[in-house]
């Protein structure tokens, strides 16, 4: 395993007109992967425009690679339907993270990169990574793929380990060096 990063928090924040995979709707729901890590939000009954607002939590190591989603829809007698993926390349947002270090971008809202819409990613519109207040954030809309129609929302947050010279490898250590680091913050 690569060099600890730092912690990615996922947003899967809402989806717009998503397939229909029942009789006039779907129960959806989307499992997130980086690497061998998986984390899945809930199901959302009977809904094509769902509102899941949740944070899902990965530990990201070098090289960054790619987070990829699948969207499905929840069946209570059968297997589970798909509805599409999308995935994010997450060098832009690691790059971006350690161009706001270079900076010091602390207080506000900076405007760090935009990442374009092409034929590498699934975006469906300019992506802008953001420095707020110390957070390095990306929102993105993902038009989802191997299926009829469907975007997702996602605001990513990298969540950096705050002294990467001595950085200790594994989730559960960076979390307490991130606590350890909060509450001694000058
Ligand atoms: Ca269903």
């Amino acid at each position: 395993m690569g060099e600890l990063i730092g912690l990615l928090k996922v947003t899967v924040v809402q989806g717009k007109r998503l397939a229909v995979r029942d009789f006039k709707s779907s129960d959806p729901y989307v499992i997130v992967k980086l690497g061998n890590q998986t984390a899945k939000t809930k199901v959302i009954y009977s809904c094509l425009n769902p509102v899941w607002n949740e944070e899902l939590t990965f530990s990201l190591t070098n090289p960054a690679g790619v987070l990829n989603m699948e969207v499905f829809d929840k069946d209570r007698f059968k297997a589970d339907d798909k509805m599409g993926r999308a995935h994010v390349n997450l060098q832009p947002i690691v790059s971006a993270a350690r161009l706001s270090k270079i900076l010091q971008v602390s207080s506000g809202e900076t405007t760090l990169r935009k990442v374009i819409p092409d034929g590498e990613n699934c975006l469906v519109r300019e992506s802008s990574i953001s420095c707020i207040d110390g957070e390095v954030v990306q929102v993105a809309w993902l038009r989802l793929s191997e299926v009829e129609s469907g975007e997702i929302e996602l605001k990513i947050k990298l969540v950096d380990s705050s002294n990467p010279t001595s950085a200790p490898h594994g989730t559960e250590e960076l979390m307490l060096a991130n606590r350890n680091s909060e509450s001694g913050k000058k």
